[in-house]
C-alpha cells in the first residue's frame, strides 16, 4: 500500500453527486425512553446491569433529541451537508417487536423525514442499530427464528411508510460488533459470553439481512438498499508465523466472514475450520438468502488492527495519534481497505457510512477548538478521495457523529461529536471541527 503522500481533500474533486453527511444512531440520541409508547430494548436493560456502563449511566434522556429534534435539523442543515444518516428505534415504532405498531413513534420519524425534505436534505435510514427490543430478546432474541421473521415485517412496514421518502436503507448496523461485542465478549448488551452463540447470532443476522433485503425489494423496487458492516485492515503483529496466521482469521472474522457470505454465497473455510464446533448451524437456504444482491456497502471505519499471539499490539508503538477510544489515527488504513474491498468483491457501490474520532475536548470561552478531530476528518477525506482516484466506486462519507452522544458501554464519557453537548443543560455548540466542515462543505475551504 503506497502512503498518502500529497494529502488532498479538494472538495470539487468528489463531483456535485458525492453524498456528504452526519451520522447518528436512535439510541445514542434520543433519549424519551419511556415516552410515547415505547417499550426497551436489550440496550435499555443492560445498562441497568451492575457495572456494564463505565459511566453508569443510561439514555433516559441522552441528547433529548426526540424533544428537540427541530434544532438538531436545523444543526444539520447549518452544516451543508445533503444527507443525514439516522437509525430507527424498532421498540419505539413496534413496542414488543411483533404485534401493534405505535403511532406516535412513527409520527416521529415521519417529522424527522419531513425535516430533511424540507430543508433539502437525503435521509438514509438503519433499520437495526443494535436496540433489540427487549421482548423479542425475552423470547430468545437472535436465537430464534420468531425474531428473524419479526424483522421482516418491521423492514417491510418501514419501507411501506417510509421508503419512498428515503435515499437508502440499511438492514443491520455492523452486525460483526453486535455478535462478537454481545454474544461472545459480553462487553454489549445482551452481555453474553459464548463464541458458538455468537456465531450462530453472526449467522442469523446475515440470514434475516438477505431475507430482510427481499422483502424490501418488494414494497419499494427502486430504493437503494444494503448492509453497513465495520472493518479494518488487520495486519500480524510481528513476522511469527502463529501471529501472521492469526490475523489472516482475525481478518477473516471481521471482513471475509460477511463479505464473502454476502457477495460469494459461502463463509471462508479457514474460519469454518478454525471455528471447529463453535461454528454457526447453516440450514439449507440460508447462503442463498444471505447472498441476495445489495446496492452497496457502508463502511464504518475508524483504525486499523494488529493481530498478536502473544503480548496484546501496543497501540503506541507506532508513534501515531491515538483517540480517547484508544485507536490509532490511520487515514491510509481506509483507502487500503476501500481499494481491497473493490479488488476483491467487486462491489457496486460503497459508502463511507461512519468515521470519526473522540477526543477530550475543552470548552473555553463558550469554543472547543477540537483540532485533532477536524485534522482526522480531514485526514481521512482524503484518503476517500484517493479511493475514488484509484477507482474505487464510494460515493459517499458520512462523519460519526452528529453529536457527542451515549458511546455504548462508554457511556458519556467518550465524545466524537462534530457538535458538543452539555449533558446537564443540552446546550449544543458547534465544535471548530463542524464550523470547519461548513466551510469545506461550501466549497470555500
Ligand atoms: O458509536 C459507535 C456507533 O454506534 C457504531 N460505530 C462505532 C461508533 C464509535 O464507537
Amino acid at each position: 500500500m503506497n502512503q498518502l503522500t500529497e494529502p488532498s481533500f479538494s472538495k470539487a474533486e468528489f463531483g456535485d453527486n458525492f453524498v456528504w453527511g452526519v451520522a447518528t444512531a436512535a439510541f445514542q440520541i434520543e433519549g424519551a425512553a419511556r415516552t410515547d409508547g415505547r417499550a426497551p430494548s436489550i440496550w435499555d436493560t443492560f445498562c441497568e446491569k451492575e457495572g456494564a456502563i463505565a459511566d453508569g449511566s443510561d439514555v433516559l434522556i441522552a441528547c433529548d433529541h426526540y424533544n428537540r429534534l427541530e434544532e438538531d435539523l436545523n444543526h444539520i442543515a447549518g452544516l451543508g451537508v445533503n444527507a443525514y444518516r439516522f437509525s430507527v428505534s424498532w421498540s419505539r415504532v413496534q413496542p414488543r417487536g411483533d404485534g401493534p405498531w405505535n403511532e406516535k413513534g412513527f409520527d416521529f420519524y415521519d417529522r424527522l423525514i419531513s425535516g430533511l425534505e424540507q430543508r433539502g436534505i437525503q435521509a438514509h435510514l438503519t433499520l437495526f442499530h443494535w436496540d433489540l427490543p427487549q421482548a423479542l430478546d425475552d423470547r430468545g432474541g437472535w436465537l430464534n427464528d420468531e425474531a428473524m421473521d419479526c424483522f421482516v415485517v418491521y423492514a417491510q412496514e418501514i419501507c411501506r411508510r417510509f421508503g419512498h421518502r428515503l435515499a437508502s436503507i440499511c438492514t443491520f448496523n455492523e452486525p460483526w460488533v453486535i455478535s462478537i461485542l454481545g454474544y461472545e465478549q459480553g462487553v454489549f448488551a445482551p452481555g453474553i459470553k459464548d463464541r458458538s452463540v455468537a456465531m450462530q447470532v453472526a449467522h442469523n443476522i446475515l440470514v434475516t439481512h438477505g431475507r430482510a433485503m427481499r422483502a424490501i425489494r418488494e414494497v419499494t423496487p427502486d430504493l437503494s438498499a444494503g448492509i453497513v458492516l465495520n472493518m479494518s485492515p488487520i495486519y500480524p503483529a510481528s513476522d511469527d508465523p502463529a501471529d501472521v496466521e492469526k490475523a489472516k482469521i482475525d481478518d477473516g472474522l471481521i471482513v471475509r466472514w460477511y463479505m464473502d457470505a454476502i457477495y460469494h454465497g459461502r463463509y471462508p473455510a479457514d474460519v469454518i475450520t478454525y471455528l471447529g464446533a463453535d461454528g454457526p448451524m447453516i440450514k439449507e437456504t440460508d447462503m442463498t438468502d444471505i447472498s441476495e444482491p445489495v446496492d452497496f456497502v457502508g463502511v464504518n471505519y475508524y483504525t486499523r488492527n494488529f493481530s498478536s499471539t502473544g503480548n496484546p499490539w501496543d497501540v503506541t508503538s507506532t508513534g501515531n495519534q491515538v483517540t480517547d477510544m484508544g485507536w490509532e489515527v490511520y487515514p491510509d488504513g481506509l483507502c487500503e481497505l476501500l481499494c481491497r474491498l473493490n479488488d476483491d468483491y467487486n462491489v457496486g457501490k460503497l459508502m463511507v457510512t461512519e468515521n470519526g474520532a473522540a477526543f477530550k475536548d475543552v470548552l473555553e470561552d463558550g469554543q472547543i477548538n477540537d483540532i485533532e478531530r477536524q485534522s482526522y476528518i480531514q485526514s481521512h477525506i482524503s484518503a476517500t478521495l484517493e479511493a475514488r482516484h484509484r477507482g474505487v466506486p464510494v460515493e459517499g462519507y458520512f462523519v460519526w457523529s452528529l453529536l457527542d452522544n451515549f458511546e455504548w458501554a462508554s457511556g458519556y464519557e467518550k465524545r466524537f461529536g462534530i457538535i458538543h453537548v452539555d449533558y446537564e443543560s443540552l446546550e449544543r455548540t458547534p465544535k471548530a471541527s463542524s464550523l470547519w466542515l461548513t466551510e469545506y462543505l461550501s466549497g470555500e475551504s
